[in-house]
């Protein structure tokens, strides 16, 4: 029987999407249908489970799934022996501590002596306990963020994206303890064939990865500048410089990162450069 790598991913919320959308963008298809607790993709060697996310370390840990994708978040309040292999670049948040807006931050003392509720015990209690904060902790599963206004606690530690939950709960974020996105974790002791197809697999994430993070670019320029423009432009090797039917101009194309996206932009247009346009990559191969 061929043998099949099995991928944990979220059932239904906040990671849903993306773990789907990763996994057809690295081309394997499989039907999701609603209520589904597995799936077998059709032209990859994967077997996918559809989980709650709190219990995806503990599958890949017992081998029941050898892969997963799951928030780090989740993983480090976890602490199941699993192997954190790469980071994906969606689910992206941060763990805080919030308080009511109107007290006073004064630094980490202002915890001391305070009662702090949260649903990630462990993680908090590892910062509390490094920064040498005595605090109560309320371990508790939903709705965090309406423990100060009802009593229960002084101050919240839970996952904030946009800050609008803190936001209308009259809280407000004064440390950040964690930063987080969704990673790919994996059983420890993985089969030599269940390898073999993770490193396919990971081939694919990270061709995609860089795609997203990069694009491609053309433009005209003119030939008295083009030693500058390549200066300017790195591309995968060196960019690619075809002449235009004009004398004098060239069609210059290349890959630029996103992180220095406008700047470069800028040099170009400073330099001669013309007609720039801007185009989305979908797999980079390098
Ligand atoms: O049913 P299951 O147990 O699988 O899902 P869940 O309800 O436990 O998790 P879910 O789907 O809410 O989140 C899954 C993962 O998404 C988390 O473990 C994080 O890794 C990641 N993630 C990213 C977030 C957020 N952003 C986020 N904003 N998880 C939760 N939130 C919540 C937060 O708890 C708070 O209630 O959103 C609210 C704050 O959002 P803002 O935008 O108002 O700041
Ligand atoms: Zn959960």
């Amino acid at each position: 029987m061929e043998t099949k790598l099995k991928i944990a991913i979220q059932k239904s919320g906040r990671l849903y999407d993306d773990s789907i959308k990763l996994l057809k963008e690295c081309g394997i298809d499989f039907s999701n249908g609603i209520n589904k607790l597995k799936a077998e993709a059709l032209n990859f060697p994967l077997e996918v489970f559809f989980l709650r996310d709190d219990d995806i370390p503990q599958y890949v840990e017992d081998g029941v799934a050898d892969i997963g994708m799951v928030g780090e978040n989740v993983v480090l309040e976890k602490n199941k022996k699993v192997k954190v292999i790469d980071h994906l670049a969606f689910g992206k948040c941060r763990l805080s501590i919030a308080i009511p807006k109107d007290k006073k931050y004064t630094g980490k003392n202002y915890l001391q002596g305070k009662r702090i509720a949260t649903s990630y015990a462990n993680v908090l209690s590892g910062f509390l306990k490094t920064n040498k904060i005595n605090a109560e902790i309320h371990e508790i599963s939903g709705s965090v963020e309406i423990a100060p206004s009802i009593g229960l606690a002084d101050a919240i530690c839970d996952l904030v994206s946009s800050g609008s939950t803190l936001f209308s709960n009259g809280l407000k974020e004064v440390e950040v303890i964690l930063k987080s996105e969704a990673v790919l974790v994996a059983n420890k002791s993985l089969g030599k064939k269940q390898n073999e197809i993770l490193k396919k697999l990971q081939f694919r994430i990270n061709s995609v990865k860089k795609s997203k993070k990069n694009k491609y670019i053309l433009l005209n320029a003119p030939n008295k500048n083009l030693d500058a423009i390549c200066d300017i432009l790195p591309g995968m090797k060196s960019p690619t410089i075809l002449q235009l039917a004009d004398k004098g101009w060239s069609s210059v194309h290349s890959v630029v990162n996103e992180n220095d996206f406008w700047g470069i932009i800028e040099k170009l247009k400073a330099n001669g450069a013309q007609g720039i346009l801007v185009v989305p990559i979908e797999k980079m191969i390098v």
